[in-house]
């Protein structure tokens, strides 16, 4: 019956990483009945993991808002301040340590500098390969956010399907000019077998401009309601309810995850490149990349924990687990934000006014391991084109990686469409991204788990550092009492 106590105890994660086994399963099974273009038309492969997508997309509005409103309308302004101060030094510390991991691990690893350092990309036999073309255009970043958010023409990125046929059975050395700036992808191909574009750069920025305007909308609503003493009662217990609904809803829709995961995962092993070849050209960027990830997240983020609060800082990493594995299946913070939220407060029994202000501002711009990686990406790539950085332009890298991740939204391969910064930042091809794109997707899913331990940690510490302003504030009147 120990088994039956922690099978009832964890069912979800139980469920989680089932999902994830058979999703790898389906997906390499079905590999050979599609080529990446036929799988990205078969409606009920990607439909299962669109719905948990959309779901969890749906809860981010509202709970962001209400989240944010009803505990900055708890907080007193004095609380609150002092709150937003030790996360925002938090986020900065760790984030600009997850760049430095990465550039001591790609300058000493130089993956870039492994193998013939030409790319060559050989499709599957008979792959008819198929991408998107994105254009990106003047409202890219919309006038108004909130109304943004709501219309469909923010997040509706004008593709153009455009097929190129295979013109080579094996090796193509293909070359692709990129002017994101004013965003037309224009294809000079040579010997090309497929135009690999960045994907839809345009929703991905969209959601990173609304999603850091609400926050910014809703600090400031919260705060100043806050500061209206019993009038304001009425707006903080309006988006109380609303926050306490929406994480009801979280929890219906964590139950449907598991399946959503399985279709996720599988869809993406039909959709990816032979990865015999992927691996092998990009099997020492692939190392640095997850050597970094693992140092900061399991080693560097537990050490900074256990020295700023003095607990086992992995207990506290177990209690995140359901979180973890819904950043790897779905590879969004921000998706992931209804059950980071859940786990902190009824696992590591985090005060909700702490998590509900402190882990949305995280999700969207504290990004440990999108940092890494862009900065780990952006040298690797200068390798590649036998580009010595000098100690400037590295220190260049680590600054704009870091304005890269923050500026990143939180979901699917934001990281790799705001990497355009810094290559731009020093001089770099941009559309070299198109050479470790083939993995984007996979390094998306670790990058993500990272993201959100560091979130996790982040709401920690923050709390542990302000239990007397919390207690202190309890013993005024002014501090709304919130059920716990
Ligand atoms: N997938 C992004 C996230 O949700 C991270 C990234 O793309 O770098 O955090």
């Amino acid at each position: 019956n120990v088994v039956v106590r922690f099978l009832k105890k964890n069912l979800l994660i139980v469920l989680m990483v089932t999902a994830i086994v058979i999703g790898v399963t389906l997906g390499i099974g079905l590999r050979d009945h599609w080529s990446p273009m036929e799988a990205r038309n078969i409606h009920f492969l990607r439909f299962p993991g669109d719905l948990l997508m959309n779901m969890l997309k749906m809860l981010i509005l509202p709970l962001i808002v209400s989240s944010l409103i009803s505990s900055l309308a708890a907080l007193d302004t004095h609380a609150s301040g002092k709150l937003g101060v030790r996360a925002i030094v938090y986020y900065l510390t760790t984030t600009l340590a997850a760049v430095i991991i990465g550039i001591v691990l790609v300058l000493s690893i130089q993956p870039g500098n492994k193998g013939d350092g030409k790319f060559t990309r050989t499709g599957k036999e008979g792959w008819q390969p198929y991408r998107r073309l994105t254009r990106l255009d003047q409202n890219c970043f919309p006038p108004n956010l909130i109304a943004a958010c709501f219309e469909k023409q923010v997040t509706q990125a004008n593709t153009v399907n455009h097929t190129i046929p295979a013109t080579q059975k094996n090796e193509s050395v293909f070359n692709l000019t990129a002017t994101l700036g004013n965003g037309n992808l224009t294809g000079n191909n040579t010997a090309m077998d497929t135009v690999i574009t960045i994907e839809s750069p345009k929703i991905v920025t969209a959601d990173g401009m609304n999603i850091l305007g609400l926050v910014v909308f809703s600090i400031f609503f919260g705060t100043i309601s806050g500061r209206l003493g019993p009038e304001g009662r009425v707006i903080f217990q309006f988006f109380e309810a609303l926050h306490i609904v929406t994480m009801k809803m979280v929890t219906l829709v964590i139950w449907y995850s598991p399946v959503g995961i399985i279709f996720l995962v599988a869809a993406k092993i039909v959709e990816m490149e032979d990865p015999a070849v992927v691996f092998q050209q990009l099997a020492y960027y692939f190392a640095t990349v997850m050597l970094g990830l693992f140092v900061h997240g399991f080693l560097v983020l537990p050490l900074v924990y256990f020295v700023a609060v003095r607990r086992n800082p992995y207990r506290f990493l177990l209690n995140m687990t359901k979180a973890v594995l819904t950043a790897w299946g779905t590879a969004s913070s921000s998706a992931t934000l209804p059950i980071t939220m859940e786990c902190l407060e009824t696992k590591n029994h985090i005060d909700a006014r702490v998590t509900k202000f402190v882990a949305p501002i995280g999700a969207t711009i504290n990004m440990d391991g999108t940092a890494l990686y862009e900065a780990v990406a952006a040298i690797f790539i200068a390798q590649v084109n036998n580009i010595s950085l000098s100690i400037g332009q590295v220190i260049a890298v680590s600054i704009t990686a870091t304005a890269a991740a923050i500026g990143a939204a939180g979901v699917p391969q934001a990281g790799l469409v705001t990497m355009a910064i810094v290559l731009t930042a020093v001089g770099l091809p941009v559309e070299d991204v198109t050479l470790i794109l083939s993995i984007d997707w996979f390094l998306d899913r670790f990058r993500t788990a990272i993201n959100v331990i560091g979130d996790s940690y982040g709401a920690g510490i923050v709390y542990h550092l302000s239990m007397d302003d919390l207690l202190d504030m309890d013993s005024h009147e002014d501090g709304i009492e919130l059920d716990a």
